[in-house]
């Protein structure tokens, strides 16, 4: 048996073993993936502006409440744009436009048409999931300024997702026929913008993997609470796969 002599022991680096698993936040390779993944985290944020703003034209009862979630996306928005800031970067905001744009008309259509529960299940659910399943994800890897920001992101999406959840919870009688359908054709969508983030994820050291278990968590415990059984989860959480 091999046995370490102490001055082995001594050369050990300590603050090694300290930032294990964290990037290196200057290189070239981590501003470019950085330039697109925080374009996307800018303009989802204020496209959530702009969505809660016409939920609340949709929901006159709840307009004021819509319009706070609305305020503390566009805070949000300014946060992620200082991340990229205090990095040298600057954000591909074509690149992010087109990555949600299918999202997005989806999301206009059904509020032109007055869909309110598809408008909730694709902002208050899906895309608060997302963003939920993100943040955390990119805290554990994440600079300081840009984690000390996120770590405050990541609570008010709560306060969204929450929103979007209690409605459809009070309405689920009436709306559960079209939630399944805006879900069977959203869902999808979702799975196909985390694949094509994946591989700048990675660079940022966040584990594709772990981004789907968090999104999962995060979306069927919302299904759980609006009171939907187990066997209409699964098949709403296996349109992602079909
Ligand atoms: C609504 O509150 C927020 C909408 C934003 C959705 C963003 C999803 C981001 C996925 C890519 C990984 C981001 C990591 C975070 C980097 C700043
Ligand atoms: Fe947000
Ligand atoms: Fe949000």
């Amino acid at each position: 048996m091999t046995t370490l002599a102490s001055s082995d022991v001594d050369t050990i680096d300590h603050s090694e073993t300290i930032s294990e698993g964290l990037p290196d936040f200057t290189t070239e390779e981590y501003k470019d993936a950085y330039s697109r993944i925080n374009a996307i985290v800018i303009e989802g944020e204020k496209e959530a502006y702009d969505n809660y703003i016409s939920l609340g034209a949709l929901i006159p009862e709840n307009a004021a409440e819509l319009k706070r979630l609305g305020v503390m996306e566009k805070k949000h928005m300014h946060g992620f744009t200082a991340c990229g800031r205090n990095l040298g970067v600057k954000p591909d905001m074509p690149f992010a436009k087109k990555f949600f744009s299918r999202l997005h008309s989806n999301f206009q259509k059904a509020s032109a048409n007055g869909n309110v529960t598809t408008c909730l299940l694709i902002q208050a659910i899906l895309i608060e999931a997302f963003a939920i399943s993100a943040y955390h994800v990119y805290i554990r890897v994440a600079d300081p300024f840009a984690k000390k920001i996120t770590e405050g992101v990541v609570k008010d999406e709560y306060l969204h997702l929450n929103y979007g959840q209690e409605w459809l919870k009070e309405n689920l009688d009436k709306c559960k026929e079209e939630l399944i359908k805006a879900n069977k054709e959203n869902l999808p969508l979702i799975k196909s913008m985390l694949d094509e983030v994946a591989k700048d994820a990675e660079i940022l050291h966040m584990d594709k993997e772990e981004l789907m278990e968090e999104f999962m968590i995060a979306y069927q415990d919302s299904l759980v609470e609006m009171g939907l059984d187990n066997r209409q989860i699964a098949r709403m959480a296996l349109a992602a796969v079909v």
